[in-house]
């Protein structure tokens, strides 16, 4: 049985459920900074002040403007810290003001809205003034010993019109939002983005999982969005060892298979490389689980799929395995991500095929391996790539 169509490698994964979508844990890149600093620290910039107070008087008016400016104004950055890097203003309507720069460090930036804020001062030593909000907003001031003015603000851009301008970490091209690409043109929770104009699809993290053992699959999802899917021809990819193993021990048992990939010469970045496979759960229903792999040795993938478990507080679930191909997501200079397949021409492999002729049995304590036979046909391409 196959789900692989055979014009090609479009293993379509089963359409992503929103509502059992999990957070891919993204933050959008545009979301404000929290500022740092607030009444609560008054006090250590008290004893701050105090301190400062022995060495530069002179510089204490200024420090002690930042810090009542920082707990009154939701516009209006916090002021840096003595060793900390400061926040960025919380501007709306009107970019609030950033607030003033820590002893040494650089100043805040002007809040980013409509109309620019104005950059932070500068620390007093060296430290760097504030970048100016969107729209003009002015520079920062320098600071006093040597400091160097901010910069001012730059021209917001124009969310909808397909370009990625400062502020925004997605543009499709339109102002609606619930399209992964917000109103805003913020990258919204649970989606990829990627381009000009943005392309968005949902995260997936539907049976996406890590396997490191048959005991360790931990959920996680795709991180990046797959552009394209195509044969490892190039011997980018091949399957080096493919075993299926049990163990049964005080009344815990497991049953996986699992397999090392060899990855060479990918031409690209490698984002990760693992195993898909099609099962069915207890009740029949088809599912489709994606393992990715870990990389245990240079080059070298190890991944695997657990369908069978028992025992208390073991999991307690029994799939049937269906079929499985193996994959590698490769990511070009040009920031698409193709998926590359080794797969039985366009089919799935399955056990029984695999396992036609019998495999090399090891055993050791309560585990047992088989691995698959050279004739397997999932060593197709090992035998052109690794004579
Ligand atoms: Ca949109």
């Amino acid at each position: 049985m196959s789900h692989l169509p055979a014009s090609g490698r479009a293993l379509a994964p089963p359409a992503a459920d929103p509502g059992r979508r999990k957070s891919p844990g993204l933050v959008p890149a545009g979301g404000r900074v929290e500022s740092k600093l607030c009444c609560p620290h008054l006090r250590e910039w008290s004893r701050l002040r105090a301190l400062m107070k022995k060495v530069v008087s002179f510089a204490l008016a200024g420090i002690f403007v930042a810090d009542l400016v920082a707990c009154g104004s939701p516009d209006t950055g916090s002021s840096g810290g003595g060793t900390t890097t400061t926040s960025t203003g919380g501007g709306t309507v009107t970019g609030g003001a950033g607030g003033g720069g820590g002893q040494t460090i650089t100043g805040d930036t002007g809040g980013a809205t409509v109309t620019g804020g104005t950059g932070g001062v500068g620390g007093q030593t060296g430290g760097t003034g504030g970048v100016g909000g969107q729209t003009g907003g002015t520079g920062g001031v320098g600071g006093q010993t040597g400091g160097t003015g901010g910069v001012g603000g730059f021209v917001d851009g124009v969310c909808g019109d397909g370009v990625l301008s400062p502020g925004e970490t997605c543009d499709d091209g339109n102002t609606l939002g619930g399209d992964g690409c917000s109103a805003a043109c913020i990258i919204e929770s649970g989606f990829l983005c990627s381009g000009a104009p943005s392309v968005c699809q949902p995260a997936m993290c539907d049976d996406v999982a890590s396997w490191l053992g048959p005991d360790m699959t931990f959920g996680t999802c795709f991180g990046y969005l797959v552009s394209t899917n195509a044969d490892a021809n190039n011997c980018e990819l091949y399957v080096d060892v493919f075993g299926r193993g049990t163990y049964s021990v005080n009344g815990f048992s497991a049953k996986w298979i699992e397999a090392d990939l060899r990855v060479q010469s990918p031409n690209g970045q490698v984002m990760g490389a693992g195993l898909l496979v099609n099962y069915l759960d207890a009740a029949s229903l088809s599912h489709t689980a994606w393992r990715l792999g870990a990389e245990t040795s240079p080059g070298l993938w190890h991944t695997g799929f657990t369908w069978t478990k028992s025992g208390p507080g073991n999991g307690n679930f029994s799939f049937a395995v269906v079929d499985f191909a193996f994959f590698l997501d490769v990511k070009s200079a040009d920031g698409m991500v193709s998926r590359l397949w080794i797969s039985a021409n366009g089919q799935n492999y399955t056990l029984d095929e695999t396992y036609a002729t019998p495999g090399t049995i090891e055993s050791g304590g309560s585990t047992t391996i088989e691995y698959a036979s050279d004739m397997a046909s999932l060593f197709d391409q090992k035998h052109v790539c690794s004579p």
